[in-house]
């Protein structure tokens, strides 16, 4: 009884016990494969407690008898989100606007039965369905729209097990839109959220999310033009699926053997889907009606398709007039322009007043809006600076109905602290506003001290971290382990417990306050970190790591490194530990300079001490200086030497070099004979532990050569 089929089938089921979902999915092989033997029918009950309101509200609208071309067209608001992976628009899952157009003009002409298109059929039970689908002119803000989105999605690829978060991606309230999302779609051509009734609490029906209320379509099956794939080219996935969101079920009703119904009397009974494209249809179940295979709620291909029927029109209809989420389409805002009767002014946003908080001066810019039915020529804007006296300016110019103009008011300074600036519109054409609502807009303000050199961080003259130095932070993301004041048996410390911490790669962070380097010549940051690396059972190291990083935007972005180290690299101990470890003596501290010059003269940098947590070993920071001082290119030392004097002939060089370059390392005795020899490739800021296989004795000469540079520091071996 088949006719030609492809080497495509669609298949579609009920997912979920809750779910109201229906899938329709390709599958790529010759096999027959229903998504109703892969998915749960929903909730028996649930499903009868639907269609036993929906037969209400039918026999309800029956009795008026109303002629069918009497009845009013719906017209329904659609937003469509193009969820792309970031192409330009028209190619791959961007698809082109043309493409989005054909499918919602597919969408009419099935709906409509429109003639001289392939929507139109001559069966007698064929139906105008009277319904309409256009794209949304207004956004749920009131802004004009093109009723398409386009969004570059978090995922390449997507599958229904994603619904929440694909639909999360972008969303208009599904009350006033249709939501249409479009997206590389694995598996499927698309899904539909089938409508609920209006039944009142008590009865038991889980109500369904609205914000996961709309149809998901593959790309390659939306629309008839552009990036569409045969057989599914003609938009009719669309189709199908929107009779599911208004109700329709499928012909044979998702059952096998003729069992199913889809309560719809005028599609006679089908024994299970079509595929392909029949030439005929069966006749399994009623040897006097064959099976319309050419019904959009079957699941032939898309050419063969072109039948919604007169009580699937009755069904629509009477869903869109009494369900949830359909009926409130009709009074959607979309194609609603938000305009006020009269002279209505408003500010839609500040759009700035500070470059960041290190700045002072304010300098707000707003977008004016308006709102009204009168061309906007004059309005007065008042602007306030928590509770100082309120200024006033006086815009004018020629703002037509719903335009907006960005107008920047006049500059003023924040002293240093948090101050809520609030900006309003008053007398548009010297009139009172008829709707004071959007009047009003305010934003905090935050400017911060910016400090001056030199600066000191020393955690011995520290109570508690609570009472930090001005200025200085502790930033703790994950609410857990962070940045803790430790007193050890020399001096006190800032300990970061990466030993008990089991949030790996977490980070914590120490802040400085922004500083004023505009009158610096040679800036340098110095600090002391201790760090025993962690020996695993296999002998591997966590890699906890320290990290210096600098801001010269006002701590928007760190984005600078000036220093970082993990593991072995980050150790200041020869020594590797199996338990937690405290430094004990100076020799088990190391001292970092780092040379801020090339940030001399901007107006403010800030520092971060950043510990990324590796379960290793604990972490520990002590003094912290910021000071200019005549540390400069000439002068600098560009490595140094711990523990000094070398432990059992182990040591460590921490270099600290202005750009990365092969150095070679020499160690050689006082009277310059050679003892051992290393090369080091591209070599800058790295720590290098040593271990002398023949242990020299007293003083010895350690040299490292680049390029541009030669210098020696002693070394003792006791
Ligand atoms: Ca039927
Ligand atoms: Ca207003
Ligand atoms: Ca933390
Ligand atoms: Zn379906």
């Amino acid at each position: 009884m088949f006719g030609s089929r492809s080497n495509q089938k669609k298949a579609i089921g009920w997912l979920g016990a809750a779910g109201w979902l229906c899938i329709l999915a390709a599958q790529a092989q010759e096999v027959r494969t229903c998504g109703y033997t892969h998915y749960n029918p929903p909730n028996a009950s649930q499903v009868q407690a639907f269609e036993q309101w929906l037969d209400q509200k039918i026999t309800a609208k029956s009795a008026k008898n109303t002629p069918p071309h009497q009845e009013a067209v719906y017209v329904l608001p659609v937003v469509v989100h193009i969820i792309h992976n970031g192409e330009p628009v028209g190619t791959g899952t961007n698809i082109s606007d043309a493409q989005i157009l054909s499918q919602i003009q597919v969408l009419n002409e099935d709906f409509r039965r429109k003639t001289g298109t392939p929507g139109f059929n001559t069966t007698s039970v064929g139906a105008d369905v009277g319904i309409e689908f256009v794209l949304a002119s207004f956004d749920p803000n009131g802004l004009p729209t093109t009723g398409i989105r386009r969004v570059q999605g978090s995922k390449n690829a997507w599958q229904v097990a994603d619904d929440a978060a694909l639909k999360a991606q972008s969303y208009w309230n599904s009350a006033q839109y249709i939501n249409i999302w479009v997206c590389n779609l694995q598996g499927l051509l698309g899904y539909a959220r089938l409508p609920e009734s209006n039944i009142l609490a008590g009865v038991p029906v889980t109500p369904q999310n609205p914000l996961l209320d709309g149809i998901v379509i593959g790309f390659q099956q939306f629309g008839r033009v552009g990036n569409v794939r045969n057989p599914f080219n003609q938009g009719r996935s669309l189709t199908h699926e929107m009779g599911h969101y208004l109700g329709l079920r499928h012909i044979w009703g998702d059952r096998s053997n003729c069992t199913g119904t889809d309560f719809c009397d005028d599609t006679p009974p089908a024994t299970d889907p079509n595929y392909g494209c029949p030439s005929s249809g069966r006749t399994i179940c009623d040897p006097n009606q064959p099976e319309m295979f050419q019904n959009y709620m079957d699941y032939t291909n898309d050419a063969c398709m072109n039948i919604f029927t007169q009580d699937q029109r009755l069904r629509m209809r009477t869903v869109v007039e009494n369900s949830p989420r359909r009926q409130s389409l009709l009074s959607s805002p979309a194609f609603l322009p938000p305009v006020s009767n009269g002279n209505d002014a408003g500010i839609e946003q500040i759009l700035q007043a500070q470059t960041n908080d290190c700045e002072s001066g304010v300098a707000p810019l707003i977008r004016l809006r308006n709102y009204g039915n009168k061309t906007l020529r004059k309005v007065t804007i008042q602007y306030q600076l928590a509770n100082a006296p309120a200024q006033q300016v006086v815009w004018t110019g020629d703002l037509p109905t719903l335009g907006t103009t960005n107008f920047s008011l006049p500059a003023f300074t924040n002293q240093a602290g948090r101050r809520n600036l609030r900006i309003s519109t008053s007398l548009p054409n010297d009139s009172v506003d008829v709707n004071q609502a959007n009047d009003t807009r305010e934003i905090s303000l935050n400017t911060l001290v910016v400090t001056q050199l030199p600066q000191a961080f020393d955690p011995t003259h520290l109570t508690s971290l609570a009472a930090l130095p001005n200025g200085w932070a502790v930033l703790n993301p994950d609410e857990s382990f962070t940045w803790e004041l430790a007193t050890l048996p020399d001096r006190k410390a800032l300990n970061l417990n990466f030993f008990n911490y089991r949030n790996i790669g977490t980070e914590d962070w120490l802040t400085s306050p922004p500083i004023d380097l505009r009158q610096s010549q040679s800036p340098v940051l110095q600090f002391e970190y201790a760090y025993a690396a962690y020996q695993n059972f296999d002998n591997t190291n966590p890699q906890d790591k320290l990290q210096i990083r600098l801001s010269a935007d006002c701590g928007l972005r760190f984005d600078t490194v000036l220093f970082q180290a993990a593991g072995v690299n980050l150790a200041t101990t020869l020594t590797q530990v199996k338990q937690t470890w405290t430094p004990s003596s100076p020799s088990d501290w190391r001292t970092v300079q780092l040379d801020l010059t090339p940030f001399a003269g901007s107006s403010y940098i800030q520092v971060a001490f950043v510990g990324i947590n590796d379960f290793g070993s604990n972490l520990y920071l002590g003094k912290i200086s910021l000071k200019d001082s005549s540390f400069a290119q000439n002068t600098a030392q560009y490595f140094s030497i711990f523990p000094n004097p070398s432990s059992n002939g182990q040591f460590s060089v921490a270099f600290n070099l202005p750009q990365a370059e092969d150095v070679v390392v020499q160690l050689a005795t006082p009277d310059g004979k050679l003892l051992w020899e290393q090369t080091l490739p591209q070599t800058q800021r790295q720590i290098y532990p040593f271990l002398l296989a023949r242990k020299p004795t007293g003083v010895t000469l350690l040299t490292v050569k680049g390029k541009t540079f030669r210098q020696t520091q002693r070394v003792l071996f006791p």
